[in-house]
């Protein structure tokens, strides 16, 4: 069945031979201008001398969050690699400080694939269990460090050995990111940072998005996220409840038969929960 968006239907064929896809120009300056605003005040507010790294992010900041978590581009594409269960297992809003050139010759941050991933089996393409939807808010010059990535190793039995978790590695490819572009992997993607050494802190963004009947890492059970479940609920929106772990339709989709293609079948899902929406 065809997709309504042809230009996602492209982006899925690309992440399924690569392991991911990059969104051109998704936040714009001043959205990203407000989240190091934040990151600033969380480091002044923080009792921890020096943290860099705020997970929980949407509990702490729903109204500057919110959005990013919800936004209707990425979850579209979402919904499309794994289906509509999707729901946020954390939101990290980070800085990594700079280190001196000397510090960073030679040096990648360190190669991994993401959370709730295994190592591939084979070549064949599985649907992810988690996908990462990172940004970053500045460009990513050689100096801020760029993202790197090995195409295709969510697909190949790549492991590596402790000496070369930290080097660059011969079939990867080195992504300039500019700020405010969003890049979606795939959890069984081989990639890495690389140091900052551009003299100023290097701002990362990372929406982790996974599939509902998994734990998810951030607590949902705060009183702001509370409250966007609840409007949720009065909006009869599943998409938004799903993001929050609230998954009415799970029994009766985890267990749907399967005798129709999943993208299919999921196409389906998604267009109805859209349809069920009543905005009050
Ligand atoms: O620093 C980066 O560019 C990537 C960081 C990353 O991949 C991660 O934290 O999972």
């Amino acid at each position: 069945m065809e997709q309504t968006n042809p230009d996602l239907n492209m982006r899925l064929k690309a992440f399924k031979e690569q392991g991911y896809t990059i969104f051109k120009n998704v936040y714009d300056q001043d959205t990203m201008a407000s989240w190091i605003r934040k990151h600033k005040q969380l480091q002044e507010d923080s009792l921890v001398k020096q943290q860099w790294w705020f997970a929980n992010t949407c509990e702490l900041a729903p109204k500057l969050m919110l959005p990013a978590v919800n936004n209707p581009l990425i979850l579209d594409f979402a919904e499309m690699v794994m289906g509509p269960y999707v729901q946020l297992d954390n939101l990290t809003l980070a800085g990594f400080p700079s280190i001196s050139k000397q510090e960073a010759e030679n040096k990648v941050s360190g190669w991994h694939r993401d959370r709730w991933a295994h190592v591939p089996l084979g070549e064949d393409y599985t649907h992810p269990l988690s996908i990462n939807a990172i940004s970053y808010l500045q460009d990513l010059t050689d100096e801020y460090g760029p993202l790197r990535i090995i195409p295709g190793s969510h697909r190949k039995e790549i492991v590596l050995k402790d000496e070369e978790r930290g080097i660059p590695h011969q079939d990867e490819v080195v992504v300039h990111m500019s700020a405010g572009d969003v890049v979606v992997t795939h959890n069984g993607l081989l990639h890495s940072g690389t140091p900052n050494t551009s003299g100023n802190i290097r701002y990362f963004f990372s929406v982790y998005y996974n599939r509902t009947w998994l734990k998810h890492t951030d607590n949902h059970n705060g009183p702001n996220v509370q409250e966007i479940i609840r409007k949720a609920r009065a909006n009869n929106d599943h998409r938004l409840l799903r993001l929050f772990g609230v998954d009415d339709h799970l029994q009766a989709r985890a267990n749907s038969g399967f005798l129709q293609a999943d993208e299919v079948r999921w196409a389906e899902w998604a267009a109805a929960d859209k349809a069920a929406i009543v905005k009050k």
